[in-house]
């Protein structure tokens, strides 16, 4: 048989054709690593199977797009409120688009007091119904705390100093911790077919801003820490809730501002967000997207966590195709696992279109787009496991 022996240019190409499969098989080993899902280390040693199976969940959906969550979605909207006689469940998203949101907010402020009713009003046993009806239909619950000063007694947004006096036997102390204990009853009768719904919890929200009392110059970044490690304890090992992933959300960055300056540890926190308005300067809220988005994404990839775009919006969206133009190109490729746009309370005061509103057709193409998913997209992806 005759020996094929290659000539140079022949050896030339051979050999860079070896290299070009070398690094195509290189990347694909990559990206294969990139979409394989390892077992995370969450912050719950002892998470319910149903937390582990909203993390995963997380992960697949941030690898086809992104989850689209709303604000009080079926609490009420511009000109309506939940009430049991309406006989169905209203949402403005759906008057809009024919689908509900994946993912649902909700806010916990007031339970702490033990009201009845949250700070806007809704009353805790309807948040309770709606809760487990979104979670019933696929859907993926997201809490946040606007929870009242503890020292002077006003509200969140009340800034005088407070976290010292709920830490290490500070004389609110005591107060704080039946503050939690409300919470972590209410938290206990989120179940659905005996199980526990998962939560994604993001208490202390935007400390970089100073507008809360556990923000930026209301207490210390060391101090913060402290709230929020004390806070994860209680509700974890005290009240033995194993059903919340925990998640950190500064607001958009300023110049100077570091991401992690407030950041718990990795111990303490499951998945990274970011709070990020658009104030009517669209130029600005583009340009904070990109960065900070670019910000925690490398952080998160780093850590080995997964990220989120945890509020965002509007408000009233008086620029036109706000959702097609301003907003989508830069979040398409930016690996969030969900996206939240806040409360539609009233025409002055909200972030999704409602029926009648201009950009209803701008929201409806949004939906078109491939990387947005609403609740029918996720309960196409895979069947949780409830
Ligand atoms: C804020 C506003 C307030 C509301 C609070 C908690 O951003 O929407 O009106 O009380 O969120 O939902």
């Amino acid at each position: 048989m005759r020996t094929f022996i290659p000539n140079t240019s022949t050896q030339l190409f051979l050999r860079r054709l070896s290299v070009l499969l070398m690094v195509s098989f290189l990347t694909s080993c990559k990206s294969t690593l990139n979409t394989l899902y390892k077992t995370p280390r969450l912050v719950d040693k002892k998470a319910s199977p149903s937390a582990q199976v909203l993390h995963k969940r997380l992960f697949d959906i941030s690898k086809k797009g992104f989850a689209v969550g709303h604000q009080d979605d079926t609490s009420y909207g511009v000109g309506w409120r939940h009430s049991e006689d309406l006989g169905e469940t209203y949402s403005d998203v759906y008057d809009v688009i024919g689908d509900y949101p994946a993912v649902y907010g909700f806010d916990i402020g007031h339970l702490e007091l033990g009201n009845e009713n949250n700070l806007d009003n809704v009353p805790f046993d309807t948040m309770r119904q709606l809760i487990i009806d979104a979670h019933k239909n696929g859907g993926i619950i997201t809490l946040s705390w606007h929870l009242d000063n503890p020292t002077s007694g006003g509200t969140s947004w009340d800034q005088t100093p407070a976290v010292k006096d709920i830490l290490d036997g500070g004389i609110h102390q005591e107060k704080y911790e039946l503050w939690v204990a409300r919470v972590a009853d209410f938290l206990k009768t989120l179940n659905y077919n005996t199980q526990p719904i998962p939560l994604l919890f993001r208490p202390f929200h935007e400390m970089n801003g100073s507008w809360f009392w556990w923000g930026e110059g209301n207490c210390s970044a060391s101090d913060y820490k402290k709230l929020w490690r004390n806070t994860v304890r209680l509700l974890r090992d005290k009240h033995q809730l194993h059903n919340l992933l925990y998640v950190y959300s500064p607001n958009k960055l300023n110049r100077e501002d570091k991401y992690l300056k407030y950041f718990p540890g990795n111990r303490y926190v499951d998945i990274l967000g970011i709070d990020i308005y658009d104030f009517k300067n669209s130029r600005d809220y583009i340009t904070s997207v990109v960065n900070d988005l670019g910000v925690v994404k490398d952080i998160a990839n780093r850590k080995k966590k997964l990220y989120a775009f945890t509020e965002t919006g509007i408000e009233k969206i008086p620029t036109p195709n706000w959702f097609t133009r301003v907003l989508y190109p830069y979040i398409e490729d930016s690996g969030i696992a969900w996206i939240l746009f806040w409360r539609n309370d009233r025409p002055e005061h909200h972030y999704m279109p409602y029926k009648t509103h201009e950009s209803e057709n701008d929201f409806k193409e949004f939906e078109t787009f491939a990387k947005t998913l609403f609740l029918k997209d996720i309960n196409n992806l895979n069947q949780p496991n409830h």
